[in-house]
């Protein structure tokens, strides 16, 4: 059953919303994947947030590019968190995007991550869900750790190649 809804406002989006499902999957969420638009299917945006949480949706990552309402507009016809990704490709590199999602006003948050930072926005996704699932949380904190190895290693050769 899915936890995270995956949504973003083009199938052009799908290369860098990729890296979110390739996460989802890798920590074994359940997830759904859709494309819909603010701007081009506002009525279907809209049902969407209405009917998220009675699908048993935890978490929603929206994806958009350019003067990106996508996030915020679901943020404000639900109450489950929102996680934004800002997406390049537009004539302002991402900018645009990140602004627009990140800008939101008082009472309606989106947790906005970096411009195509996809993979974090699943991470943060994940760590929202462990808050309830202490075996997600331990492979978190195993993330972690192999995070810090691969550091450790690259360390090691830097020093070995100087
Ligand atoms: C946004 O406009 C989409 O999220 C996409 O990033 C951008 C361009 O969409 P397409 O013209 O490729 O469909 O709404």
């Amino acid at each position: 059953m899915a936890q995270v809804a995956v949504i973003m406002g083009s199938d052009s989006d799908l290369p860098v919303m990729g890296k979110a499902l390739d996460v989802l999957a890798e920590f074994g969420i359940g997830y759904e994947v859709s494309v819909a638009s603010a701007h081009r299917t506002p009525d279907k945006v809209t049902e969407f947030a209405h009917s998220a949480a009675d699908r048993g949706i935890a978490v929603i990552i929206a994806g958009a590019g350019m003067a990106a309402a996508l996030p915020g507009v679901l943020a404000a016809h639900t109450l489950l968190p929102v996680i934004g990704v800002p997406l390049s490709g537009s004539a302002l590199g991402g900018t645009d995007a990140l602004y627009s999602i990140v800008q939101m006003p008082p009472g309606v948050p989106v947790a906005t991550v970096g411009i195509d930072a996809a993979g974090n926005a699943a991470l943060l996704a994940v760590q929202i869900l462990a808050l309830n699932n202490s075996a997600l949380a331990e492979k978190l904190a195993e993330y972690r750790r192999q995070m810090a190895a691969k550091v450790e290693q690259s360390s090691q050769k830097v020093q070995e190649e100087l």
